[in-house]
């Protein structure tokens, strides 16, 4: 526990991150690697698997009623992934600056999507939409407890 708000503990914000097998299928994992790592969050977990169909429909199950629903769900379990939780203050925020619009043609230039995308479906990177789901979907993509614990060395150069 690194903070404390009255007599109590401050858990470190996480946000799941996953490039989509779009991203991985075209070489983008460094880039999109690089960009949180630049930023200065801290890695706590990552893995290359395909994932299957009811982890993605659980992952997605606030668009159940979407007419996109399948094709989301076919594309997610389309090949592999990297799945990744990263730690840092306003996190979850942040990484949603960071990734950009939804649709890719509206995202800013300097986003990944803005940069390195161009339809919807095939946006190349998710990120949670808060913290909460941060740890909601870290816990069903990684199991509860299973991320690394730890701290960079140069932790006192990135916060004071
Ligand atoms: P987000 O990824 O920016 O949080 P959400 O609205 O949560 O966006 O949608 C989840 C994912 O579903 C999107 O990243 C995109 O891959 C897909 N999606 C969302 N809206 C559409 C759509 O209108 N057509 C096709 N796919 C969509
Ligand atoms: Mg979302």
């Amino acid at each position: 526990c690194r903070s404390r708000v009255h007599s109590g503990c401050v858990r470190a914000e996480i946000s799941y991150i996953m490039v989509k097998p779009d991203g991985v299928q075209r070489g983008l994992v460094g880039e999109i690697v690089g960009r949180f790592e630049r930023k200065g969050f801290t890695l706590r977990g990552l893995k290359l698997f395909t994932p299957g169909k009811e982890l993605a429909e659980e992952h997605y199950k606030d668009l159940s009623q979407k007419p996109f629903f399948k094709d989301l769900v076919d594309y997610i379990t389309s090949g592999p992934v990297v799945a990744m939780v990263w730690e840092g203050d306003g996190v979850v925020k942040s990484a949603r600056k960071l990734i950009g619009s939804t649709n890719p043609l509206e995202a800013e230039p300097g986003t990944i999507r803005g940069d390195l995308a161009v339809q919807t479906g095939r946006n190349v990177v998710h990120g949670s939409d808060s913290p909460e789901n941060g740890e909601r979907e870290t816990a069903l993509w990684f199991g509860s407890g299973s991320v690394e614990q730890w701290q960079p060395a140069l932790a006192p150069w990135l916060r004071e």
